[in-house]
């Protein structure tokens, strides 16, 4: 029977609810067609023609060390890599197939050398592996709406052995949790249908796993897709239950909490603009301040942000991605003290912002102006110890404006004459 270990559990997330921001990366051969990761199955490409990618793949600009410090400076603590999307092609050296890095012009194991970068940068190491699997001969159909052949008469489900297919999608997790080093993040994606828990073998997959690396984190995929909180959130956790959920291009409106009310842990991924894997039409990226305010709804949710990138065929993250990180690291270097190690404050979301917390630290994070002093709602002037600019340091008065007699329960303070905002963004 399987026993959930809380204290296990909280003990292994800990770095994970610190470090609040993260990068994810979607990069594969999709990069050259540049429409996205889901290209294959979206255009119905037979498998002959997706190879021309493969014969041409060559990211003369892959350099994971400009993505590692891009992400470092954008104030973020760990990188996910897609090791393998659903098309199946592999970043690193797999010996159970050929459609592999290793086997293309460029020759190189790339998750190798980007677990190598992202960990000389100091950052926690994640890797995504799809357990889907279009180019696996025994992958099947399953009367599946995603499949790129499916509706190809000449490729049916007649043959196809899928407890050949569990041995390779295993192999694979085993040769990723031993060839490469200690590991953080293990982010499996995704179960669908009939396709979930025990149908991946996901009890002796996850045994695996946690006797290779005994404290990577992983997501809860192997049970539920994106918008499922799953098992540990429903109070009967199964041995692959995860660590996190990992709501998708949504910050969950309350956070997440299990059927007992206490918080879970959970990382919406989220894309800056409306693709994961590199494509060139795609330009509605979201500004930097709009995503700085997400990454403090997400802590003050008690959640993280994973934040996606999408390097483009020859290996570079797009320059509009680069400017935005570049942005966002800004504000962080000033402001970071209210995102990591913080979470919930406890109090009710302000009017004119959010609030996080750590210990007894409540950072005010101010997106809007108010006319006259600013409420402190939620806290008594008893409470306060002092209130502190925090990208200066500078002193902020409580507020003695005549408006207190109107609300002799509320805590004001005082910002000054200017009606900017010190950060027009996010002031703290
Ligand atoms: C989804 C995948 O199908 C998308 O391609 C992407 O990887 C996203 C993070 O998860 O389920």
């Amino acid at each position: 029977m399987y026993q959930f270990n809380r204290e296990e559990y909280e003990r292994r997330m800990a770095w994970h609810t610190d470090a609040r921001f993260g990068m994810f990366i979607h990069w594969g051969l999709y990069a050259i067609p540049a429409r996205g990761e889901w290209v294959r199955s979206i255009e119905e490409i037979p498998k002959e023609e997706y190879m021309r990618y493969f014969e041409e793949f060559d990211p003369v600009d892959f350099d994971p060390k400009q993505w590692a410090k891009a992400a470092r400076d954008a104030g973020m603590k760990y990188v996910v890599l897609t090791a393998k999307h659903h098309d199946g092609f592999c970043l690193f050296d797999s010996k159970y197939t050929d459609f592999k890095s290793t086997n293309t012009k460029c020759g190189r194991d790339l998750v190798a050398e980007y677990v190598e970068a992202v960990r000389a940068e100091g950052l926690k190491v994640g890797l995504y592996f799809s357990l889907l699997d279009w180019y696996h001969e025994d992958f099947p159909h399953y009367g599946d709406k995603q499949h790129p052949m499916r509706n190809n008469p000449a490729y049916g489900n007649e043959g196809r052995d899928f407890n050949r297919y569990l041995e390779y999608m295993h192999n694979q997790v085993r040769e990723l949790c031993t060839n490469y080093g200690k590991l953080d993040v293990l982010w499996f994606d995704f179960s669908y249908d009939e396709l979930r828990g025990e149908a991946w073998k996901g009890t002796e997959l996850i045994e695996m796993v946690r006797s290779l690396q005994p404290e990577v984190i992983i997501d809860n995929r192997l049970e539920v897709s994106g918008e499922g909180y799953g098992s540990l959130a429903a109070g009967n956790p199964t041995p692959y239950h995860g660590d996190f959920v990992s709501p998708e291009q949504i910050i969950p409106p309350n956070g997440i909490q299990d059927v007992n009310g206490r918080d879970l842990a959970w990382e919406a991924c989220v894309t800056m603009n409306n693709h994961w894997g590199y494509c060139r039409e795609d330009r509605f990226f979201k500004p930097a301040p709009m995503l700085i305010k997400k990454l403090v709804e997400c802590v003050s949710k008690g959640g993280n942000l994973l934040l996606n990138v999408g390097p483009d065929a020859r290996g570079s993250i797009p320059p509009a991605s680069m400017e935005i990180l570049a942005q966002i690291g800004g504000w962080m270097r000033k402001n970071g003290k209210s995102i990591y190690g913080c979470g919930k404050a406890g109090i009710e979301k302000p009017d004119w912002g959010r609030v996080t917390r750590r210990g007894n630290k409540l950072y005010f994070h101010i997106f809007e102006n108010t006319v006259g002093p600013l409420p402190l709602s939620g806290v008594q002037k008893e409470e306060i110890d002092r209130v502190r600019m925090l990208a200066d340091g500078a002193e902020v008065p409580l507020s003695d404006s005549w408006v207190h007699s109107d609300y002799p329960n509320i805590t004001f303070v005082d910002l000054g004459p200017d009606p900017v905002l010190p950060d027009p963004v996010d002031t703290v």
